[in-house]
């Protein structure tokens, strides 16, 4: 009985497995909702396909063998010539799977280079540990939120200004490199309203596995409404605690390093926080944008993402408490 124990890990890792490709909430590239992520999925089923086809063959040709190989000891001779079966089993059908494939990926990746009419052009800079978004046409910047019409190309200028790192969105569109000096461009049209997450897939330092996205695809309509708006940049605050909350912003360090459209802010060695108060999250996906993360994130965030280039600020309560109230202010 306990010979058969070595058997129960892998098994349970593939049930494990199994399950979370079936979540939906995970990002799944079996579980296309883009053109780009499509077809790549396309080019996957067919791999799969030919290699359990291959996987199947040659198992039962073993199992053959050995039910109907003892037959051979007693002289009758094979049936099939040794010759024909390396030829064909051995050269002819692995060149044809492997020529039909390497049509397919030559045909696929031409499609996925497809310039659309009308395409929307994005520049993505890959930073350790984090996303720099800006939006050409409209002139705005933004960080770690890609929002995208749904229905229409978009045309992802990737580039990088520190180290390699890749751009992937699984349910959207394949790892494309973000190499610095190099502008590696990525078009992919969302197919379906959703939020996907997205990943760096290049090893990049110490934060990598803290280096995340999320696309939010929205209908038409709404992206013309949001880009409008955030063309505009936000006016002076009103309120009186985020009105001293933009002052201790330029007075402090902050001002060094981030931008706020609008300020003399106008760094960008950090994330640009035009819009933090409209973000999901903070440090690139890391903890959620809410009240109490971002006040811990603005006084330590080496204890929220440890190794990331902001460094601890010390503020008194009262400064801390109007900075937090005017940058969730922003949208
Ligand atoms: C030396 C440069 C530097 C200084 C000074 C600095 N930051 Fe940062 N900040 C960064 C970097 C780099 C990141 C990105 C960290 C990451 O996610 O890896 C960041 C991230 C942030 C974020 C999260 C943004 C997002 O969308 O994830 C906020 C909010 C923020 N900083 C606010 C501030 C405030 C407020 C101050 C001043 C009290 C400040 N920072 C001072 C470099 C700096
Ligand atoms: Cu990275």
């Amino acid at each position: 009985m306990t010979r058969r124990r070595p058997i129960v890990g892998p098994l349970l890792v593939v049930v494990a497995m199994t399950m979370a490709a079936c979540d939906k909430r995970a990002p799944n590239t079996l579980d296309p909702q883009g053109d780009h992520a499509r077809h790549i999925a396309g080019v996957w089923w067919l791999m799969f396909g030919l290699a359990a086809g291959v996987y199947l063959v040659v198992g039962g040709l073993i199992i053959i063998s050995v039910v109907r190989g003892r037959g051979t000891e007693h002289g009758r001779p094979s049936r099939v010539g040794d010759n024909a079966f390396i030829w064909i089993g051995g050269v002819l059908v692995p060149i044809a799977i492997l020529a039909l494939l390497a049509v397919v990926t030559v045909t696929t990746t031409r499609v996925l280079d497809t310039h659309r009419k009308g395409a929307l052009a994005i520049e993505v800079t890959g930073k350790r540990w984090w996303w720099d978004v800006r939006y050409p046409t409209f002139g705005f910047r933004t960080a770690n939120e890609i929002r995208v019409p749904v229905g229409r190309q978009v045309a992802v200028t990737l580039e990088s200004t520190d180290v390699i790192h890749s751009f992937w969105i699984p349910q959207l569109a394949g790892k494309t490199d973000q190499i610095p000096g190099q502008r590696n461009v990525l078009r992919f049209t969302a197919e379906r309203a959703g939020t996907y997450r997205g990943e760096c897939a290049e090893y990049c330092g110490v934060e990598h596995a803290k280096m995340n996205f999320v696309v939010l695809a929205v209908p038409s309509a709404d992206f013309d409404r949001w880009a409008a708006r955030h063309a505009q940049p936000p006016g002076v605050p009103e309120d009186e605690l985020a009105a001293r909350g933009q002052r201790v912003f330029l007075r402090e360090a902050c001002a060094g390093c981030h931008r706020i459209a609008g300020t003399p802010a106008d760094a960008t060695i950090g994330p640009d926080l035009t819009d933090l108060g409209a973000r999901r999250s903070i440090g690139a996906l890391t903890v959620p944008n809410d009240r109490d993360h971002l006040s811990a994130w603005i006084v330590d965030s080496q204890a929220v993402k440890p190794g990331n280039l902001m460094p601890p600020i010390t503020l008194s309560k009262a400064d801390l408490d109007a900075l937090v109230t005017y940058l969730e202010s922003l949208r």
